[in-house]
């Protein structure tokens, strides 16, 4: 028993994950369901530290120094309850499982509590990165009891992504499945900045006129400055690579159907069951899922609209400025509503997730690392209570100087006909949040007419019903 930690689950994030952990000085016992392919890790990559490898779950538990600390990296769902079933008898009190796939929280709140019975810690862990990142250093948001932490951590610590400061990206979230939240929202607002960048690109392309190549060039310039970031930078990789079989731009010969694993979906739907507004989120899920009905829109093709006409040059460079301030507001927006989840969440579950340090833990090594996320966590320091990152003077400050260009290049998209529901729906909720007044009254008073359901007034306390039906004097309810 001389591996400090283990990983069982060897696919292309186990693997990168138990390097990781030898890279950095661990001993770390490997296993798989399918033996084979922890010798394959271990012939490949024995040389890159110490691997203890383990064809049975007898051999791989007794591998472990204790109490023992096991990462399970299989597949999300039925696997990882049939992984903890074989594992768990023969652990012992005080071991701790962690669970580092992207596993619902729901279900981590499940295993937490029947572990716990049975005296052994669970994690629920959140990895973002992908493989590059298990392996190089990835974002990770465990939750779970905080005292698995103080022996996890050090060397969570150790193997994650390390921001531009030095600090370790990664942080004790909060209790049992704070962690997977944490990290379904993350990919959630992942899908919202995706979103985004795809509305900006086709503007510059359709409503500006741009070629990809032209487009890169662009996505690059921003990448200079406060749109800094990971999927920025991949976007400008993606526009400006050449299919070698057509010589066309790449982009244009993906077929343009988006798949997703289900994370940004669950985003949605837990911000439905919660009550929180993440209109941005949903759009970008919903975009995909309409990308996706391929004879849905080829029935709808004929249909009327205007036909985009690209802009002169120098309209289109002034164009272009517009956008990046249309996404660069869009982009607050989407982290706004993305923390307003965390934060109801954190409410509802009890879990007091600190959202300065979550935007501090996804600076590095995950798929939405930005420059910008600095600016969040210093705003969510000067203020933890902040009620909205748009209570933020800074931010808010910011969206004051792009909301007119916003506006322009939604007028241009809709006068244009091209589809931008992400910058759409973030510009909707902004001006819904600074309204003096919305039609929500109107909404009460259909409610009260049709079904009784009273309304409040604003000038006196208690709830009321106008008699509708009758003489429509109002009656205390
Ligand atoms: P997969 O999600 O493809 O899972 C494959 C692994 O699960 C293999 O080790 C397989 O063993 C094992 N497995 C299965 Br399937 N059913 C099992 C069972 N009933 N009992 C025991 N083992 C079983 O691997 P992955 O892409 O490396 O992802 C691992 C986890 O990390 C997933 O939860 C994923 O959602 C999450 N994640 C992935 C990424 C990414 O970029 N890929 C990023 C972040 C998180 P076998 O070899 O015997 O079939």
């Amino acid at each position: 028993s001389s591996a400090q930690i283990g990983v069982t689950g060897l696919a292309v994030m186990g693997r990168n994950l138990a390097r990781n952990f030898a890279r950095n000085g661990y001993t770390v016992a490997v296993h798989n369901r399918t033996a084979s392919k922890t010798h394959d890790l271990v012939n490949e990559f024995g040389h890159e530290g110490d691997f203890v490898a383990a064809e049975t779950a007898k051999d791989f538990v007794a591998a472990l120094e204790r109490p023992r600390r096991l990462v399970v990296m299989v597949k999300a769902g039925g696997p990882t309850d049939a992984v903890i079933e074989e594992f768990a008898p023969l652990l012992e009190p005080g071991d701790t499982i962690i669970d580092g796939g992207n596993a619902h929280f729901v279900d981590t709140r499940r295993r937490e509590r029947q572990l716990r019975e049975q005296g052994i810690h669970f994690v629920g862990m959140g990895v973002s990165g992908g493989e590059e990142g298990a392996l190089n250093g990835p974002s990770i948001m465990p939750g779970g009891p905080k005292e698995s932490y103080d022996s996890l951590g050090p060397m969570l610590e150790k193997i994650s992504a390390k921001a531009s400061d030095g600090a370790p990206c990664v942080t004790h979230v909060g209790p049992d499945g704070a962690g997977h939240f944490v990290k379904m929202v993350h990919n959630g607002i992942e899908y919202a900045d995706m979103q985004l960048i795809g509305e900006a690109y086709q503007l510059l392309r359709d409503v500006a006129g741009y070629s990809p190549a032209q487009i890169a060039d662009i996505f690059r310039t921003w990448n200079t400055g406060r749109l800094d970031s990971y999927l920025i930078e991949i976007t400008a990789e993606v526009l400006s690579h050449v299919d070698a079989a057509t010589g066309k731009p790449f982009v244009d010969v993906v077929v343009d159907q988006a798949e997703q694993k289900g994370t940004g979906r669950w985003t949605v739907q837990i911000a439905l069951d919660l009550g929180v507004p993440v209109s941005g989120i949903a759009e970008a899920v919903f975009a995909r899922s309409l990308s996706g009905h391929a004879g849905l829109r080829e029935a709808s093709r004929g249909l009327a609209g205007p036909k985009p006409s690209p802009l002169s040059e120098a309209e289109a460079a002034a164009f272009a400025d517009r956008v990046e301030q249309a996404l660069y507001a869009s982009k607050i927006v989407s982290y706004t509503q993305g923390f307003h989840e965390i934060a109801a969440g954190s409410e509802e579950y009890g879990w007091d997730i600190d959202l300065g340090a979550v935007s501090a833990l996804w600076r590095g090594g995950c798929i939405i690392r930005a420059a910008f996320l600095d600016r969040i966590r210093a705003a969510y320091d000067s203020r933890p209570d902040l009620p909205s990152l748009l209570s933020d003077e800074t931010f808010a400050q910011e969206i004051a100087e792009a909301q007119d260009d916003w506006r322009e290049v939604l007028i241009a998209a809709t006068r244009q006909g091209v589809p931008a529901p992400g910058f759409a729906a973030a510009l909707a909720y902004y001006d819904a949040l600074r309204a003096d007044r919305l039609p929500a009254a109107l909404t009460q008073g259909q409610r009260d007419y049709f079904g009784a359901h009273t309304y409040r007034r604003t000038d006196r306390e208690g709830s009321f019903h106008t008699l509708w039906g009758g003489d429509r004097t109002e009656v205390d309810a």
